[in-house]
């Protein structure tokens, strides 16, 4: 079966973007695929995380992978940091991919801002990483939100590149794989009505755990009060809803509302507006509110009892990072080895 890699990074405030664009994702790629689903801690600390904090949010993104319904046990759910071969990679990955590259990811300039002298390294070369964190495996698909987009193109220049770089070695070690060298394009699975969820206050900025604003999503941990609050606050216009997709077009508010309702509800933004075309936000808004508690109401109750049992979401943890460090060392080794790399 095709092997998929993802991850999520432990930075606090899982939002229903995180879910809508990649958890639900992972859940319903377990029957047909081998996954590999990643608490990123690696990522996370390329800015400033509290060390306590940090290990509340690495075990917090665990409990909502299995909360959501990944099966720990069919596929693989670990922390970055216990599998040593995903740094180990990056660095090899640092020194095949270009500095231009890096400087063109937009996700760097918007998270370093205009302090860049300032960003951490790690923070410029995370895109480096993540393309280690997939080939790693030698994953080929990849289930994210439309933002991490770029990244996979970086990831698929890399392998492409180091493909290239060693077609020498890997050929006379006789570790190529067909046509396409050692390592695999990996595709991005951008897929389904919620790929970028937006900002319930500014429909231009996306749902981000990072705002300032907690009225600007809707963490996976509110309780039924908060997730009505907050969607009876979200910034719509005037207008009632359209009955067609084009009528969405100029209006991104109404877009991502609609979106969040299609997603949750497991339909299209086509049939969720022939549903509630003409609808005025008065009566959309508490519907939507309704569905939002109904199908995140339960996850967080589930996040809640695993919470409270931190002994078992570390073995989930560990046993998984076993099963990864089995699949990924001897990827590693074949690199070192293409590379020229001694090692006992
Ligand atoms: N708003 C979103 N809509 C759809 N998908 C999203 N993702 C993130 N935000 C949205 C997807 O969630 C997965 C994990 O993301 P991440 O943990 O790597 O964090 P991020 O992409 O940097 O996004 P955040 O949550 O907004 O964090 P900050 O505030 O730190 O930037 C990815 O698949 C991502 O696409």
């Amino acid at each position: 079966r095709p092997l998929v890699f993802s991850g999520v990074q432990p930075t606090g405030n899982l939002h229903l973007g995180n879910y809508l664009g990649a958890i639900t994702r992972f859940v319903e790629m377990q029957d047909t695929h081998d996954c590999i689903y990643c608490v990123v801690d690696l990522h996370a600390i390329t800015v400033w995380q509290d060390p306590k904090a940090l290990r509340t949010q690495i075990r917090e993104v665990t409990a909502a992978f299995l909360a959501a319904g990944i099966d720990p046990k069919a596929h693989i759910v670990f922390n970055q940091s216990q599998v040593s071969a995903h740094a180990e990679l990056a660095w090899i990955f640092n020194c095949v991919a270009r500095m231009g590259w890096l400087n063109r990811m937009t996700q760097f300039k918007e998270k370093a801002g205009k302090d860049r002298e300032n960003a951490s390294v790690g923070l410029f070369a995370y895109p480096n990483l993540m393309s280690a964190d997939i080939l790693a495996y030698r994953a080929t698909h990849v289930p994210v939100g439309e933002d991490q987009k770029q990244h996979l193109e970086l990831a698929r220049d890399t392998a492409a590149k180091f493909n290239h770089d060693f077609a020498d070695s890997i050929g006379e070690l006789g570790l190529g794989e067909g046509n396409e060298g050692f390592f695999p394009q990996p595709e991005p699975l951008i897929q389904g009505p919620a790929t970028r969820v937006m900002s319930l206050r500014d429909g231009s900025k996306k749902m981000s755990k990072s705002d300032p604003s907690d009225n600007s999503r809707i963490n996976l941990t509110d309780d039924a009060d908060a997730i009505a609050q907050k969607i009876r606050r979200a910034k719509t216009d005037p207008e009632p809803l359209p009955s067609e997709v084009a009528g969405l077009k100029e209006r991104p508010e109404a877009d991502n509302l609609v979106g969040i309702y299609a997603a949750l509800s497991g339909t299209t933004k086509e049939a969720v507006l022939a549903d509630h075309g003409g609808a005025l936000f008065s009566a959309f808004k508490p519907a939507l509110a309704d569905l939002a508690v109904e199908k995140l109401a339960p996850i967080a109750g589930r996040m809640r009892e695993l919470m409270a049992d931190p002994a078992y979401v570390d073995s989930v943890l560990a046993d998984g990072a076993a099963r990864a460090r089995a699949i990924a060392m001897p990827i590693l080794n074949d690199v070192k080895d293409i590379v020229g790399l001694i090692r006992s």
